[in-house]
């Protein structure tokens, strides 16, 4: 089993509402040991789109990085993603931010996320739920890597999802 963190971000829709959903889909891939609060978040990037809800989760999975990711994707496909300008508004993104101490780097999937320790709107949920957590690449934690980091981001915990239970079995005949 690897353990995983992952960031998650709407911004179309009814945002709270894909993220619930989107924890549920998770569990089938993802054993969730934790998450974060929900914070919502100003953009970053593209300006002129709406605040996103952010949150991270942590968990466990035995699915390989690549696996993972794809199984992602089609998270993101079910809840209604459609795949317009990178950096756009999105129903739901799911991004690996790291997978036990590995390091990725292909076309398809970097890990750790590019860029992830320069968003107020990953380490402010990130650093909920595990602060001591230090990055493979950079050897910093969470906590010093959210303290070294100068930035305009208005980032407001506003809700707190429960980690769903995982999807029963229910024989049918
Ligand atoms: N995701 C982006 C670009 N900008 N800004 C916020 N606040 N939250 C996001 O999740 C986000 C973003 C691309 O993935
Ligand atoms: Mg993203
Ligand atoms: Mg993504």
């Amino acid at each position: 089993m690897a353990t995983v963190y992952l960031s998650l971000g709407s911004n179309v829709g009814d945002r709270l509402a894909v993220l619930r959903r989107a924890l549920q889909e998770l569990q089938s891939i993802v054993h969730i040991g934790k998450v974060s609060s929900v914070f919502e978040t100003t953009p970053v990037g593209i300006q002129n789109q709406g605040n996103f809800l952010n949150m991270a989760v942590c968990g466990t999975t035995s699915l390989g990085p690549e696996e993972l990711m794809n199984a992602l994707l089609a998270i993101e496909k079910s809840l209604g993603r459609v795949r317009e300008n990178q950096g756009g508004p999105r129903t739901l993104d799911i991004d690996i931010l790291f997978y036990d101490h590995i390091t990725w780097n292909d076309a398809n999937l970097r890990i750790p996320h590019p860029r992830y320790n320069q968003r107020l709107f990953v380490l402010a949920p990130l650093c909920q739920i595990n602060e001591q957590l230090i990055c493979p690449v950079l050897q910093k934690s969470m906590k010093t890597l959210r303290m070294e980091l100068n930035t305009q981001e208005q980032v407001v915990p506003v809700a707190q999802l429960p980690i769903p239970s995982p999807k029963p079995y229910i024989e049918t005949n």
